[in-house]
């Protein structure tokens, strides 16, 4: 059981974090921030241990066991988990271009699953979508051939109406991968010493202490988002520099919920990579919003010695005011400031390089480069289940006003069904998707296959820390974001990929789709 003082100082977190994000203008021209203490209040990071696989001389293979476990998120209180590996989240998995990994995925949670390596470019067949279903007690085991530059990409279950529900539990991971340009840069690069990757999620306790799931009707319009903020499963957590620069692979492996994430003294920071791999060169940016999937590699500097917290920046919302659910849904989405992650550095700073001004080389897409434009409406449901069947082009826009949601969503006026295959592309082809966002509702949209890059948002080019490869895409509401890419490689006229958005609880409901490579 939950007893009442951890439950209370459970709950208080979300105070003390709201608390740290409504300081955020205040502190815009002063510079107060307290000494630093050789003891922190929270708790010290965990960083997840690091798998690099066990090498034969022709390929690398990986064990991983995804099982049921408990997990300490408050001393004393054991809740009902899942992990990889452990009890709660999935080792670091870390391997190089041109590698050969065999990853041995054993499933003993107890029910089906999958494990779906988000942003590695994989024949469909070794994907882990929800076609490669691993019954419990089974063993899948994908050949994969290391094809593409080094990024912070990651893994998680894909499991066809659970994917939601199986994330929130534990079942995710990092996967790293290096290159011959990665390692050749003089960039911050000792894992868990000044190269750390941060998990971050947000969950919701039941008074007994294990994880509320779906338990009221916002969840199913906004997705889970939860009170209890962590980071890589830690809540309240902390960590201390050892170096006066430290990298941090920020993955949003949160079911549903966008960051606009900001050091608390509105420091700058670099950020080096996007979700598919480097930037030409270093971007320097105070504030950064990352949806759910989405990934991103900044260099901080903690060179000042001083104490400084990532935390998530309040955003006030211009959404109209009317009577319904939608409405006040929308003007309450990321309107809370907290925390994410203390920093306090160590009293000696290890000095490290100056960031490189130049990272890699990446050829930018042009449009006239495709071969074919598809588009993609999304589409929330208004409470009539009818909506299913009306397609992209009868006009019919979902609005919420002053109605309630039912929770279905679409793309093209059609709901992800595992028979189905919605598109067909020709192997070797480039095309344009064009995505149109027909809610109010943000959505992260994620293409299985490979990476893209962002031709334009309305019309209008991407900002600089978008212009690298990217596989997960943030369309805000009645936005239209066109990206390309090419289909290359793999083909299979049996398996297909995934695209879908990325707030898992809408994927499970519908806001997904498939296509063949052929
Ligand atoms: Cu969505």
């Amino acid at each position: 059981m939950l007893n009442r003082r951890k439950l209370l100082k459970a709950l208080s977190l979300g105070t003390t974090a709201l608390a740290a994000g409504l300081r955020w203008p205040r502190q815009a021209s002063a510079q107060t921030a307290p000494a630093p203490t050789p003891i922190h209040e929270g708790n010290s990071l965990t960083i997840p241990p690091l798998l690099e696989g066990i090498s034969d001389g022709m390929e690398k293979r990986f064990e991983l066991q995804l099982q049921q476990g408990e997990t300490e998120f408050f001393p004393g209180v054991k809740t009902p988990t899942l992990g990889i590996n452990g009890s709660f989240l999935g080792p670091t998995l870390r391997c190089s271009r041109n590698d050969l990994i065999r990853l041995q995925v054993n499933n003993q949670i107890g029910e089906p699953t999958t494990l779906h390596w988000h942003g590695l470019h994989v024949p469909a067949r070794s994907d882990g979508g929800p076609h490669q279903t691993i019954e419990h007690g089974e063993r899948w085991e994908p050949l994969i051939r290391i094809m593409q530059p080094a990024a912070t990409l990651w893994y998680h279950s894909h499991m066809m109406h659970k994917t939601g529900e199986q994330v929130y539990r534990g079942l995710a991971g990092m996967l790293i991968l290096d290159d011959d340009v990665s390692k050749g840069l003089a960039l911050p690069s000792e894992y868990g010493v000044d190269d750390i990757p941060i998990i971050i999620q947000d969950r919701r306790f039941k008074k007994d202490g294990t994880l509320a799931y779906m338990t009221i009707y916002d969840d199913m319009v906004q997705g889970m988002q939860g009170d209890i903020k962590m980071v890589n499963g830690v809540v309240d957590p902390y960590f201390v520099p050892t170096t006066t620069k430290v990298r941090l692979r920020i993955l949003n492996a949160a079911n549903a919920r966008k960051y606009m994430l900001a050091f608390s003294d509105h420091r700058p920071f670099q950020v080096i990579a996007s979700d598919g791999g480097l930037l030409t060169a270093p971007v320097t940016m105070d504030m950064l919003m990352l949806a759910s999937g989405e990934r991103v590699e900044i260099i901080a500097d903690f060179s000042d010695g001083q104490p400084v917290t990532l935390v998530n920046v309040p955003m006030v919302s211009n959404y109209q005011d009317s009577p319904g659910a939608m409405s006040r849904i929308m003007r309450a989405m990321g309107s809370e400031g907290f925390d994410v992650l203390r920093f306090f550095p160590a009293a000696e700073l290890r000095a490290s390089a100056p960031v490189p001004e130049a990272l890699t080389t990446i050829k930018r897409r042009h449009a006239d480069e495709a071969v074919n434009t598809r588009t993609f409406r999304l589409q929330m449901g208004t409470g009539s289940r009818g909506g299913g069947d009306r397609g992209p082009t009868t006009g019919y826009r979902n609005g919420f006003g002053g109605g309630h949601g039912g929770g279905d969503y679409f793309i093209n006026g059609r709901q992800m069904a595992m028979d189905y295959i919605n598109e067909r592309v020709k192997l070797g082809d480039t095309e344009i998707w064009e995505v149109f966002n027909s809610s109010p509702m943000p959505h992260p949209f994620h293409i299985h296959s490979g990476q893209f890059q962002i031709l334009d948002r309305d019309g209008i080019a991407p900002p600089p820390h978008e212009l690298g490869f990217k596989d997960t895409v943030l369309v805000k509401g009645r936005e239209t974001v066109r990206v390309i890419l090419s289909f290359v490689d793999f083909s299979d006229a049996e398996h297909p990929y995934m695209y879908h958005c990325h707030m898992l609880e809408h994927e499970d409901r519908g806001m997904m789709g498939q296509f063949l490579v052929v």
